[in-house]
């Protein structure tokens, strides 16, 4: 392509509210244009990357035995009112009526679409399993779109969904996604994670995360620094024997703690750390309250807290609630002589010896407290969150924590649509089952800015050459030059010829302009033509090691073909 025919709009300065790096590059090398907050336009560069990163994405799902089809983003309403979903989603699904002023909402996803299209068309056993997908655009109103197509309202997803009718089926399928989701982003060049996950509204209960490791993650992956373990932090479980002092435990004794709040305040107060202490946190799960106990070090994993006690909305009470509920105020909270609520304690309070509580009473703690003898708790279990330096919960190593993009997620569903919507099959004793469900998603769009995220320096992007927007850029640096603007024009078509991807920059701009936008696009090998066109020399530079190798013309064909082998 010839950049005097296209629209590239790089810009010189770095846009003001643009707060990553992949965010400021897309729109400083004009990969994409904002319309509105979270929606953008895929500029021509934008928009052939993400061509890219669809075929890889399609490559690798009919290679899983998955088959296309494209659904509606129009849903009606009737659908989601069938799994319940209509209600249960609040502003972030996007909604509308018709001319007849029928409801609809703007796709989000497509479960519902997909389960009552397989109902109406498949009715035996035989016709199982069947994996369908779709690459298509997604509608979230999200209520903080930020960092540009990291977290938009209209992005491109890759959703699939497979029916099954046996768990073992599923099971199949799922690792057969889970290596081809592998699969595309190894091929995009990512550093990324399978991560144990939390499923979330989904329900259903193996999903895994695919995570690309970064600083702008708005993820926090807890992995192993000695094997392949990684979760999503909310799920990874904590797995140690918590040791108690063998000492004598001491009498019970409650001591004024004038203006001590915070575990850190009252434990510096009484002379002790963190880890003697006992935390109390009232939360509502769904319409009761439960008071929870960690140690003083530890914080509460409210997903673990939501799974463990099946609650399908868990939230921390604020500080009216607390004192309305336990008459006292956050700070002076403690398990002794609870009655009002359960009290569920993660297992690491019941080493705390002659540990330290809230009494209940403002400005008064206990010292001297002793699990079991002060104070009974329903339920031990792991709630809390996992901490940097915990044993990986397999045995091997100790934890670590990175930050992470999410750009797949994979869930095993189980029956939960297929139930609400009635998509059954006929087994082979002519009984009606509930299909078996699974779905997949990878967000095309969002891997495109993580690739932008993960491959770039300070000069702009350093597109991985297997989704960048061209393979090579070739420059003329005057194209006033009659034996640059032939020999470029030579060399232009003689590459395309061969079937190489080629930006063509005819444009009549200076040298610094063009090397400035070039390196900013970032394309894996640039061919300049310039001074030592007249001997048919032309200089190739590979653009993320910075290379330069100067061939005459007759040798580029083999240069350029030696050098996209080894990229
Ligand atoms: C909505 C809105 C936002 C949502 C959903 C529904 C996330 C929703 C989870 C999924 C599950 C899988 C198929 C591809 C893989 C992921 N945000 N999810 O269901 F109405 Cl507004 O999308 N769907």
């Amino acid at each position: 392509m010839k950049q005097s025919l296209t629209l590239i709009p790089t810009l010189r300065e770095i846009p003001a509210d643009a707060e990553v790096r992949s965010h400021q590059l897309l729109l400083k090398a004009g990969f994409i244009r904002q319309n509105a907050s979270g929606i953008y336009s895929f500029l021509p560069l934008g928009k052939r990357v993400l061509q890219k990163v669809e075929s890889i994405v399609r490559e690798e799902m009919d290679g899983a035995d998955a088959v296309e089809l494209l659904m509606p983003a129009l849903q009606q309403a009737e659908l989601w009112q069938e799994s319940g979903r209509w209600y249960s989603y609040g502003p972030e699904l996007m909604r509308l009526r018709d001319r007849n002023d029928r409801e609809f909402a703007l796709g989000a996803t497509h479960e519902e679409v997909i389960t009552s299209l397989v109902r109406d068309e498949v009715k035996s056993y035989k016709k199982l399993p069947l994996t369908l997908y779709q690459i298509q655009t997604k509608f979230r109103d999200e209520k903080r779109p930020r960092f540009g197509l990291l977290r938009g309202r209209e992005f491109v997803m890759k959703d699939a969904y497979s029916f099954h009718s046996s768990q073992e089926s599923l099971d199949e399928v799922y690792n057969k996604l889970f290596v081809a989701y592998s699969n595309v982003f190894s091929r995009c060049g990512l550093n990324f994670r399978a991560v144990i996950a939390d499923s979330g509204a989904m329900g259903g209960k193996d999903t895994h995360e695919f995570m690309v490791l970064s600083d702008v993650g708005e993820d926090t992956i807890a992995y192993s620094d000695s094997s392949n373990f990684a979760a999503n932090i909310e799920m990874a479980p904590v797995v140690m024997d918590y040791t108690r002092k063998d000492v004598p435990l001491y009498e019970l004794e409650k001591v004024k703690t004038e203006n001590q709040k915070t575990i850190e305040d009252v434990a510096s107060f009484l002379n002790v750390t963190p880890e003697d202490c006992i935390k109390t946190l009232l939360f509502k799960v769904d319409e009761q309250y439960v008071a929870v106990l960690v140690r003083g070090d530890h914080e509460v994993n409210d997903i673990k807290l939501k799974n463990l006690l099946e609650a399908s909305n868990v939230e921390l009470a604020g500080a009216e609630e607390t004192k309305e509920v336990l008459s006292c105020p956050v700070g002076s909270l403690g398990p002794i002589g609870v009655k009002e609520v359960q009290i569920v304690a993660d297992r690491a309070v019941k080493s705390v010896v002659n540990g330290v509580c809230g009494a209940n009473e403002e400005h008064f703690h206990f010292i001297n407290v002793n699990a079991d003898r002060d104070f009974e708790v329903n339920q031990y279990a792991d709630l809390r969150f996992i901490k940097e330096g915990d044993p990986s919960p397999d045995g091997q190593g100790t934890i670590v924590f990175a930050k992470g993009i999410e750009v797949g997620h994979v869930f095993k569903l189980g029956t939960r649509y297929s139930e609400a919507m009635n998509a059954s099959y006929l087994d082979e004793n002519g009984k009606s089952q509930p299909m078996i469900m699974g779905c997949y998603g990878i967000g095309v769009s969002r891997t495109l800015a993580a690739v932008a995220e993960q491959f770039n320096d300070e000069n702009g992007l350093v597109s991985p050459a297997n989704i960048a927007p061209y393979q090579l850029h070739l420059i003329a640096i005057n194209m006033k030059d009659e034996m640059q603007s032939s020999l470029a024009n030579e060399l232009y078509k003689e590459l395309g010829q061969n079937r190489f991807e080629v930006l063509f920059d005819d444009r009549q701009e200076r040298p610094g302009v063009k090397f400035a936008d070039s390196d900013l696009i970032g394309l894996p090998i640039r061919i300049t033509v310039g001074k030592k066109a007249t001997e048919g020399i032309v200089e190739v530079k590979i653009r993320n090691t910075g290379e330069m190798v100067e061939v005459h013309k007759d040798e580029l064909l083999e240069t350029v073909t030696e050098m996209l082998k080894n990229l």
